[in-house]
C-alpha cells in the first residue's frame, strides 16, 4: 500500500538488539498505523551477523525488509540508501531511530502523531520540557548540549535538539532534499537534514523524548564523527 509509514533502522553490529527492537517497534506501529507500515533494516555488512538475523525477521514478517550494504560507510549514507528505497516503494512517512534501544520504540507513536497532526518533520528532542537523558554524566551532557547549541547558533535555527537521530519525515520533505548533495556521515547528518527541512520552509516540531544509554553492544561514536560535525556545520550555512 502506498502512503504507509516506514521505519528505517541502521545497524552495525547490533546482533543483541535487532530482534527485540524490531518486535517492539512492530507492536507500536501496528497500533499507531493500523493501515500498514514497514520496517527496513539497513545493515552495513556487520561482522557479528546482524544482517542474517534481520534476514530471519524478514522471512518471519511480511512488514520487515533488509538492505544489505557491503561496507561500513557511516550512518548518513546508510540512511540515504534506506530513504531512497522507502520513497521508491511508496512510503508516505519515513522514520529514523537508533537500533540500540537508546530511543524508546513506544515514542514512535508520538512522533508519527505529530506529523499526522500537521508537522512536516517531527524531531525526538532531549532539550525541550519533558525531554532528557537518563544516566549521562556531566561531561557527556555538556558535550551533547554544547554541540546542539553550537549548531543552533551557527545555523541560526530555533530547534533545540539538532543532533538527535529519532525523527519522522513527511515524504515531501525528503523529496525536496537532493541526496547526492548530502555529504555528512555522523551527527552532522542529523543536523544537515533538519537544517535543509527548515530552509525549505517545512514545519518542524520537537517532541520530548528521554534518551537512554545502550545496554547491549558497542558504541560507534567516535571523535572523528564529532569533529566532522564541528567543521561541516559552518559549511552548511555558508555553502
Ligand atoms: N548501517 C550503519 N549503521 C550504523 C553505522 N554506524 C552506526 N550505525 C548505527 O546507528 C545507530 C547509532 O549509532 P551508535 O553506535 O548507537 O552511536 P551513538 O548512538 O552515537 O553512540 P552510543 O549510543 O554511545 O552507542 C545504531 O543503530 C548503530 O548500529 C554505519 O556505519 N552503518
Ligand atoms: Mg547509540
Amino acid at each position: 500500500m502506498s502512503g504507509e509509514p516506514w521505519l528505517i533502522l541502521p545497524t552495525y553490529n547490533e546482533a543483541e538488539n535487532i530482534k527485540p527492537l524490531v518486535s517492539a517497534a512492530g507492536q507500536v506501529l501496528a497500533r499507531a498505523a493500523p493501515g500498514g507500515f514497514r520496517v527496513l533494516v539497513v545493515d552495513d555488512g556487520s561482522p557479528d551477523g546482524t544482517g542474517e538475523l534481520a534476514q530471519e525477521l524478514a522471512a518471519e514478517h511480511d512488514w520487515v525488509g533488509v538492505l544489505h550494504r557491503h561496507q561500513k560507510e557511516g550512518i548518513g549514507p546508510a540512511y540515504l540508501a534506506g530513504f531512497s528505497y522507502a520513497l521508491a516503494n511508496g512510503a508516505g512517512y519515513v522514520m529514523e531511530m537508533d537500533s540500540d534501544f537508546s530511543h524508546d520504540p513506544a515514542d514512535l507513536a508520538r512522533l508519527l502523531q505529530a506529523v499526522y497532526d500537521g508537522a512536516d518533520l517531527a524531531l525526538g528532542s532531549r532539550y525541550v520540557p519533558g525531554g532528557g537523558v537518563s544516566n549521562w554524566g556531566v561531561l557527556r551532557r555538556l558535550i551533547s548540549q554544547g554541540g546542539s547549541t553550537y549548531a543552533r547558533v551557527v545555523l541560526g535555527l530555533r530547534v533545540k535538539d539538532l543532533t538527535g537521530g529519532f525523527k519522522c519525515f513527511r515524504r515531501e520533505v525528503l523529496e525536496k532534499i537532493h541526496f547526492d548533495s548530502v555529504r555528512s556521515q555522523g551527527y552532522a547528518f542529523q543536523v544537515e537534514l533538519t537544517y535543509r527541512a527548515v530552509q525549505a520552509g517545512f514545519k518542524v516540531v520537537e517532541v520530548p523524548i528521554v534518551f537512554r544509554d545502550r545496554e547491549r553492544g558497542q558504541s560507534k561514536m567516535s571523535w572523528r564523527i564529532a569533529a566532522e560535525a564541528m567543521w561541516l556545520v559552518p559549511l552548511l550555512r555558508f555553502r
